[in-house]
């Protein structure tokens, strides 16, 4: 990750920060819905609870992300420590869910969405019962040399999936996951960073797929696992089960900006106080950043997750791209910063680079780290 000098403009957009992103928000037949921000970890760290949504929660901070030796734990279904969302948006059998990733720093690797039946409500499933369901993939495409991650990150870091139009009605979880493989190459070198949404299906399908505990989607030795993604590649195998038979995804969907490519390289700042969760994460990541060559032309894209853990700064989430989007992404719950009667609860109020306002409209504002004050 580049830290160049952005300093400043991140800090007058960035309420949320983050180093690999998080779905943020999600889009369902056209509809918006709120995806995860991390705001929501320190809201439940401060009061215990965290909002009313349809996506889940996890605590995938900064650098988190699931590797192969934790292929085994329930943390693979739908990221660390992840807890049932409480609402369900719906989406119609045959229509199109948007996954909008806040950003995205690693263009190689595949991209993957999955769907279990809660057979019942999703907000009380217990995850580890889930049976995963792959109705969607993307690898490599050797015609063009690009990386399903690549694709999603040029299409304004917003992956399209088409629900299979013969999938019955109900509710299921859907898990929406990159697999990032730049440091593949060597033993539990992948990073898998799956999110849950509960969304209910419409329609008049009658198919109940099997489907595969999380906990036996991967092995540590799968071929898509367990890849040098260096020189030139020929082929790729998608890990996990099969692809639902008439399942199909496609990087496109909604029209990326111009806008885009800019926002990310600029989501560049600073990051709350999650270093235990960072050198937790950082134990996990091997050094494979010297032997790697670039990915290309993209800096903001580099090898290293070390290198955003061994700084205080880590990339920030600029939620300009949301506003973009969509109106209604809008109602996000990003702080306002810089107003009049102070910033809200769980908002930035201080910190290298910041230009808003230092008073809190509720709460203290708390010293996290140089580059980020908090209003708890
Ligand atoms: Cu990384």
């Amino acid at each position: 990750m580049a830290f160049k000098s952005t300093l400043a403009l991140a800090g007058a957009f960035a309420s949320t920060a983050l180093a690999h992103g998080t779905v943020t928000g999600f889009v369902t037949d056209g509809t918006y819905n709120q995806g995860f921000l991390l705001d929501y970890y320190y809201q439940k760290a401060n009061s215990g609870s965290f909002p009313d949504i349809a996506a889940w929660y996890a605590e995938n901070l900064d650098n988190g992300f699931v590797a192969p030796d934790a292929y085994g734990t329930a943390d693979i279904n739908c990221h660390k420590n992840a807890q049932n969302a409480a609402l369900t948006s719906s989406v119609a059998a045959g229509g199109t869910v948007d996954f909008q990733w806040s950003t995205w720093p690693h263009g190689i690797g595949p991209v993957l969405t999955y769907v279990a039946a809660c057979n019942g409500e999703c907000s009380s499933v217990d995850k580890t019962t889930l049976k995963w369901v792959k109705i969607d993939e993307s690898g490599y495409d050797t015609s063009t040399s690009t990386w399903a991650a690549q694709a999603l990150i040029d299409n304004n870091n917003t992956w399209t999936t088409t629900v299979p139009s013969t999938l019955a009605a109900g509710n299921y979880v859907f898990r929406h996951e990159i697999i990032a493989l730049h440091g593949a190459g060597s033993a539990n070198g992948a990073q898998n960073y799956p999110q849950c949404f509960n969304i209910a299906i419409t329609g008049s399908g009658t198919d109940s797929p099997s489907g595969t505990l999380g906990t036996e989607l991967y092995s540590a030795d799968d071929a898509g696992i367990l890849f040098n993604p260096y020189g030139t590649i020929t082929s790729y195998t998608i890990p996990g089960p099969a692809l639902y038979g008439s399942g199909s995804g496609s990087g496109s969907g909604s029209s990326p900006t111009t806008t885009a490519a800019s926002t990310t390289k600029a989501a560049t700042t600073s990051a709350p106080a999650v270093t235990q969760e960072a050198s937790t994460s950082s134990a996990a990541t091997p050094a494979t950043t010297s032997a790697a060559p670039s990915e290309g032309e993209d800096d903001s894209d580099d090898d290293s997750c070390e290198a955003e853990e061994t700084t205080t700064a880590a990339a920030t989430f600029v939620p300009t791209t949301l506003v973009t989007r969509t109106s209604t992404a809008q109602a996000s719950t990003a702080p306002t910063s810089g107003s009049s009667t102070g910033v809200a609860l769980y908002g930035q109020c201080g910190g290298t680079g910041y230009t808003g306002s230092t008073t809190c409209s509720a709460g203290t504002c708390t010293v996290m780290n140089s580059y980020y004050s908090q209003c708890i």
